[in-house]
């Protein structure tokens, strides 16, 4: 930041040559005053046969703050979407190893003492394109356009330990085997696999944390049919896939559950059929530069705001540097407030680019894990969880 400045004048690096911003570019001049965007925000939506929405990709570049709203939040699950079931119908079972075993309904669930959650959820496949461009191969993925599986929301809903209490875990109690009701048969299942309803079994300690909820709201509003409604599992610092949406069962067990996605698909090692698989569970510890974004291919020369987010599934963000020559050498950023233990962080950096050439952004996150943002990608034949620093070319002219 320049130190150099005169009193009362504008200080060097608040100054620009060409102001502009939003306004500039808004088709909504006129019209309507409820409701005009500032900005256009596009999700790209993937619709079904009927022109149904089914998929939802976030554009992530373009966000403001902390909190994705929901129609950009992204949307992925593997099978068909299933019925809706109303709050009025819908019930969740536990069973297992507790004492109690029972059956509660949409407003049981809502007597518990409620919690609310702000989490980044993403999704194991985000990134994927880039285990191939960081060996070379391929051509440069563009986060811009193609938007993103990662988004950050605010859920509200009953800790899941409540219920779990409720009924009474055994001595033997392991693993909650968590269902939905959407029913089908992955493209890469073994002949003779038969269709199956979408479940994971989440370990007794994490699905004992107070932050692990039953969902049925999602930013100030009840849950949408995409993300779950009327309840879904929310399971903050894990890969999305862990949240279960369209929950009805909960089954506990002394055992870890035969579930098909943990060892098929969900999993680290450098093969199929690899005999030292490890489940997926927590997310990395990441950081992207969103401004500006990974399409500016020049810039003028002057001082420029570079800034993004930071999260980790393992601890708060500390620090995140930024580098604007490929790594050689790092800044530090201004980390930004809040700072929430699930959330992801915004940062930011002023890069006094004055002189004309080629730079490389990148930025780099550490946590209070001590985890520090890798340069190489952990390689696995799934392609999942991409945490690497990502860097991109920009000229300066
Ligand atoms: N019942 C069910 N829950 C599911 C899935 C699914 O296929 N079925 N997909 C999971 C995956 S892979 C992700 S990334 C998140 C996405 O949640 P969202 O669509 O609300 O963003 O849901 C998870 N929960
Ligand atoms: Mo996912």
């Amino acid at each position: 930041m320049s130190t150099q400045q005169q009193e009362g004048a504008v200080p060097d690096f608040l100054r620009m040559d060409t102001p502009g911003g939003p306004e500039s570019t808004n088709p909504h001049s006129s019209g309507q005053w409820y409701g005009w965007p500032s900005k256009e925000m596009n999700p790209v939506n993937l619709p079904d046969d009927e022109g149904r929405v089914k998929r939802v990709r976030t554009p992530v570049m373009d966000l403001e703050g902390l909190i994705t709203p929901t129609e950009l939040h992204y949307v992925v699950q593997h099978f068909d979407i299933p019925e809706v079931v109303p709050a009025d119908k819908w019930t969740l079972s536990i069973d297992g190893e507790v004492k109690f075993p029972f059956t509660l309904n949409y407003e049981e669930l809502r007597r518990f003492p409620g919690r609310t959650v702000r989490t980044v959820m993403e999704c194991s496949g985000s990134d994927a394109t880039y285990f191939e461009y960081s060996k070379g191969e391929g051509s440069k993925p563009s986060r811009t356009q193609e938007r993103m599986i990662l988004s950050a929301s605010e859920w509200t809903g009953t800790p899941l330990v409540s219920v779990l209490e409720h009924a009474g875990l055994t001595d033997k109690a392991l693993y909650i085997r968590a269902e939905g009701w959407d029913e089908g048969l992955p493209g890469t299942a073994a002949p003779g696999t038969e269709p199956f309803f979408y479940d994971k079994g989440l370990p007794r300690e994490k699905a004992l944390h107070p932050d692990t909820i039953l969902a049925w709201a999602q930013n100030g509003q009840l849950l949408e049919h995409l993300h779950g409604a009327p309840v879904r599992l929310l399971v903050p610092g894990w890969s999305g896939n862990w949240s279960i949406k369209w929950i009805r069962r909960l089954q506990v067990m002394d055992h870890m559950p035969d579930c098909w996605y943990h060892y098929n698909f969900y999993y680290f090692a450098d093969s199929a059929d690899s005999t030292e698989k490890e489940l997926i569970t927590t997310i990395g510890v990441k950081s992207m530069v969103t401004h500006p974004n990974d399409d500016t291919e020049s810039l003028p020369k002057g001082t420029h705001v570079v800034r993004g987010y930071a999260w980790s599934g393992a601890g708060k963000i500390t620090q995140v540097e930024v580098s604007v020559d490929g790594g050689e050498t790092w800044h530090a950023t201004r980390l930004e407030e809040p700072q929430d233990q699930w959330m992801w962080v915004r940062w930011s950096y002023l890069w006094d680019a004055n002189k004309n050439g080629k730079y490389c952004v990148m930025s780099r996150a550490t946590d209070a894990a001590g985890r520090v943002q890798s340069r190489e990608p952990r390689y696995n034949n799934m392609r999942k969880n991409f945490s690497a620093i990502v860097g991109y070319d920009i000229t300066i002219s």
